[in-house]
């Protein structure tokens, strides 16, 4: 299915005026309005192609129906949220679960959508039907250097398929590591990565980026191998310039501070990708903003901060990528409220008064500095985000046309009650 712009226009001719009195006015509270709606309107954020259907958890998994069961419909999915939220022009795909079997069409109907491929996903954590050697003991890091091999060659696959849509970077993440004390020789495991991610950081092409995913604990519960930002930036400073750190919100110890990691990594010209998700736990994968806005808005902060400080392009020069998983959600819904959040702590990131923080840092006005932080992150901008969307064509309110548009009956139609898409 696909949505008609007319079908957006009309509904937000309805809601125009009561846009216009709160837009007016929080335009009139921020100095650079003008300049905060040019960045969210170049800004996009990827999809997961592995979140599009119902999540599950290891005791059970509820299905919402209408699922999308390959990854043509995957892209419609993606093509509905970006139609409506204008921001969500890029997808990302995981193999062996998305692999593309004819890529000049699946190319074909990305752009149709105004779709990109961001990064390319392996995995190295799961057995495969058919597959020769066993990942129960780790892939890169395995003793067995056949084992080494076979998760080598699927990563130089993965950036194969990458290279036949026009995707630019791709993200390892590992699973390995060890569940018990001295099961591992810690230095022999990092070795092996290290040899594995250096092949297959050779075959990368030129313009491509290869981004080292770091995960404190689970599914392994004693040592993960990649297992903090220091163990990636090792990987990533030994790998070259190719290489970077990917940052996944969910995958720190608890209180971990992550727009500190976030500041020193953007400092070392490191960070290279994020994944963003909430969590109260663990990896909990939970919508953006829904546990800890406050934390997001921080984050977004050194983000911008530090961006600017290198010059770099917000919208271009790092991956910004969405890795969620919704239980009993109706994942397009969940997508939708996570793109929300993270455009509305990027404008209110955008909102803070650089040389005021600064003056007051500086003069150690410690109540200063919290409050010009904090008036940022309670001011709001709600309709400083939705002008930024109608202005490129979108959906004032994403999430209530959707609804309006009984988006998901008419996927359930379409596609049936018990559809299953593949991923997590
Ligand atoms: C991991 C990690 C990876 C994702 C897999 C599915 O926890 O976050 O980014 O690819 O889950
Ligand atoms: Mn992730
Ligand atoms: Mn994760």
């Amino acid at each position: 299915m696909e949505i008609q712009q007319f079908r957006i226009d009309e509904l937000n001719h309805l809601q125009l005026d009561k846009h216009k009195k709160r837009f007016d006015y929080e335009a009139s509270m921020v100095v650079n309005a003008e300049d905060i709606i040019a960045k969210l309107m170049a800004f996009q954020v990827a999809i997961p192609s592995w979140a599009l259907g119902a999540g599950g958890t290891r005791f059970g998994r509820f299905s919402i129906g209408g699922e999308p069961g390959n990854l043509e419909e995957k892209i419609a999915d993606v093509g509905i949220l970006h139609k409506l939220n204008t921001s969500s022009g890029a997808i990302s795909l995981h193999i062996p679960w998305d692999i593309p079997s004819d890529a000049q069409k699946i190319k074909e109907l990305a752009r149709h959508h105004g779709l990109k491929f961001d990064a390319m996903n392996s995995n190295t954590f799961q057995d495969q039907s058919g597959q020769t050697l066993s990942y129960k003991f780790g892939s890169l890091q395995h003793t067995d250097k056949g084992v080494r091999q076979q998760a080598i060659e699927h990563n130089l696959q993965v950036i194969e398929y990458g290279k036949s849509l026009g995707s630019k970077s791709l993200t390892v993440w590992l699973s390995d590591g060890s569940n018990f004390p001295g099961q591992l020789n810690f230095r022999k495991a990092f070795q092996n990565t290290l040899d594995g991610l250096e092949q297959i950081y050779a075959a990368l092409p030129e313009d491509w980026k290869v981004f080292v995913e770091y995960k404190a604990f689970e599914p392994n519960f004693y040592s993960m191998t990649v297992g903090d930002w220091g163990q990636s930036l090792l990987y990533a400073s030994k790998l070259g310039t190719k290489a970077y750190t990917l940052v996944d919100l969910g995958h720190h110890l608890p209180n971990a501070n992550i727009e500190q990691i976030v500041s020193l990594l953007l400092m070392e010209g490191k960070l290279g990708g994020f994944h963003f998700n909430d969590s109260k736990y663990g990896d909990d994968d939970l919508t953006v903003g829904s546990i800890r806005p406050y934390q997001l808005f921080l984050i977004f902060r050194e983000l911008v901060e530090g961006m600017n400080a290198r010059g770099m392009n917000h919208a271009q020069d790092l991956g910004w990528m969405i890795d969620a998983s919704h239980n009993i959600k109706d994942p397009l819904e969940d997508l939708l409220q996570s793109v929300e959040a993270i455009m509305l702590a990027y404008a209110q990131a955008l909102m803070v008064d650089d040389a005021a923080l600064d003056a007051a840092r500086e003069s150690n006005d410690v109540v200063l500095a919290q409050e010009i932080l904090q008036a940022a992150f309670r001011t709001d901008v709600r309709a400083i985000v939705a002008e930024a969307r109608l202005r490129a064509g979108g959906a004032l309110d994403p999430l209530g046309a959707y609804r309006t548009m009984q988006i998901r009956q008419q996927l359930i139609n379409e596609r049936g009650a018990v559809s299953r898409a593949t991923g997590l």
